[in-house]
């Protein structure tokens, strides 16, 4: 596939993403035999444009690492996308439905970058000496595809369906605790939907951020200090309504929420 072609379907991604509307996945006629590494060549082209329209990047974020998302999503290989600046939600924040096309709301625990990390080779214990801190987070994906059906590489070329976060307040130092049994519960309005610990994600989280890095070396980037990265959700993803109350809580790291309007 040529340069133009990643472009177009780029554009046909973000097309569905401001209309907010849902478009039929890569796969199913533009481009039958996608691969992967195409899927990846359009999300760079996303990430190009979002930039040259002067969003920021928070972080790249891990997606599908645990084994609640690879059998809800029917597919079996942890895979990266980016979060900007204008996706983040303040904690105790609104997010509304009219923004979005058919969002789902999953936890997370999310890393604060002390200092570059450059794969290949990378293990969680390098990245947990790298990390600043830890906190809770809620990712709400929002495939651009009709009911979130798609493949590995369509969902790669759609920036691994990101759309909108909301990160907790209080920072805490990862030597502070052992990731893999945090537990994590999500609720919503009072009723819990969801519930897991760290070790749902990759044996530990900082094992997905350690990939994320090894993943990265492939195309010679790195993660960089200051970046705030989500692990992947170690639930599966409810999907939201008007008028839902959110409540992520983290034994030891807090609590997150948010409503939908
Ligand atoms: C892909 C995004 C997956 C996660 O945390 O596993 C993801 C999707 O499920 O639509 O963000
Ligand atoms: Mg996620």
């Amino acid at each position: 596939m040529s340069a133009t072609v990643y472009q177009e379907i780029a554009d046909y991604l973000v097309a569905g993403e401001e209309e907010k509307r849902e478009v039929k996945k890569v796969t199913a006629e533009l481009k039958k035999d996608l691969t992967v590494e195409e899927g990846y060549q359009i999300q760079e082209k996303i990430v190009s444009r979002k930039l040259a329209e002067g969003r920021k990047i928070v972080g790249p974020k891990m997606g599908l690492t645990s084994k609640a998302k690879m059998d809800q999503m029917n597919v079996d290989e942890p895979i990266y996308g980016y979060v900007f600046d204008y996706m983040v939600i303040d904690n105790g924040g609104k997010v509304s439905l009219s923004d979005l096309i058919h969002p789902k709301v999953e936890a997370e625990i999310a890393f604060i970058i002390d200092e570059d990390i450059e794969g290949p080779g990378i293990t969680g214990a390098q990245v947990l000496a790298k990390t600043k801190s830890v906190i809770p987070a809620l990712e709400i994906i929002d495939s651009r595809y009709e009911n979130f059906d798609f493949t590995l590489p369509d969902v790669v070329a759609d920036n691994a369906s990101t759309s909108r976060v909301v990160f907790g307040t209080s920072p805490k130092c990862p030597s502070d605790f052992d990731l893999d049994v945090v537990g994590a519960t999500l609720a919503i309005n009072g009723e819990i939907k969801e519930l897991g610990a760290g070790a749902a994600v990759l044996g530990h989280p900082a094992n997905a951020i350690a990939m994320l890095a090894n993943m990265l070396a492939r195309k010679g980037e790195k993660i960089r200090k200051g970046d705030v990265i989500l692990s992947g959700a170690l639930t599966g993803a409810v999907l939201l309504e008007k008028g839902d109350t959110v409540l992520g809580k983290f034994d030891g790291l807090g609590d997150v929420s948010f409503t939908v309007t």
